[in-house]
């Protein structure tokens, strides 16, 4: 963008006007370390940089977008088998502990089938737990499958959310596996799903694992969220 005839107020750092794919794009280039699961919430990680978390129903497809935005063919296994103990894991980016510059939280997931009462009120304490203190937490991406769209656990997700006045914004999974229309389809009914809802960020980001859809979008909207809360 040529910046020679803006005044001068525009030159400065406006991160609305930025275009942040490059930062987005280094930020996730750089090394990416395991670092912390929590079980409960009065055992977290001190609170250090920015925090993104990945919230979604089991099969979202989050564990293939988390692995696809950091460029890893298994940094998520470690959260991967659905109904196994329920926790919080901790992913430093920029080289944890002196260079780290964000985390990433890869949230339990929710809705599996197999998961007995007792879990399902762990999870519920140890993400209300974590929602309500966290004052690094930048925001909360809920992953909502692109072939089935938003189902009523999502917006108990959302709900959760709201009530803890928690940022957040929904990105879509699988776009490789739907059609143009059913594409056009889902992003509306989100869309309008999320539409009254104070804490949801109102952008959608479609996304796909397999074809790399949205991923580096993805990256770029988190370099801005870290940009913005820097500024
Ligand atoms: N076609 C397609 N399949 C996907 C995509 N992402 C995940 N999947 C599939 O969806 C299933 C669940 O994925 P996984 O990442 O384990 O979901 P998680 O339970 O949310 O961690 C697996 O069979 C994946 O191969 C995607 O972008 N496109
Ligand atoms: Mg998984």
């Amino acid at each position: 963008m040529p910046t020679a005839d803006l005044p001068t107020a525009d030159l400065m750092q406006d991160t609305t006007e930025t275009d942040f794919s490059e930062q987005g794009r280094l930020l996730f280039a750089g090394p990416c370390d395991f670092i912390f699961a929590s079980a409960k919430a009065s055992d977290l990680p001190p609170i250090g940089p920015p925090e993104v978390a990945f919230a979604g129903r089991s099969n979202v497809g989050k564990s293939s977008l988390l692995n696809a935005l950091t460029n890893r063919k298994t940094l998520a296994r470690v959260s991967n088998t659905p109904g196994r103990t329920q926790q919080l894991n901790f992913f430093a980016l920029g080289g944890a502990p002196d260079a780290e510059r964000l985390r990433l939280v890869d949230m339990p997931g929710y809705g599996y089938a197999a998961v007995g009462k007792e879990k399902v009120a762990n999870w519920s304490q140890l993400m209300r737990d974590y929602l309500k203190g966290r004052a690094s937490l930048a925001r909360v991406f809920v992953l909502v499958d692109g072939r089935r769209g938003v189902k009523p656990l999502d917006e108990e997700m959302f709900d959760l959310l709201d009530q803890s006045a928690v940022s957040y914004q929904a990105i879509l999974t699988k776009h490789d596996e739907l059609k143009r229309a059913e594409r056009d389809e889902v992003l509306a009914a989100t869309m309008k799903a999320l539409a009254k809802r104070p804490a949801a960020f109102p952008e959608l980001i479609f996304t796909s694992a397999q074809s790399g859809e949205g991923i580096a979008e993805l990256r770029a909207a988190i370099a801005r969220l870290i940009a913005e809360r820097n500024a």
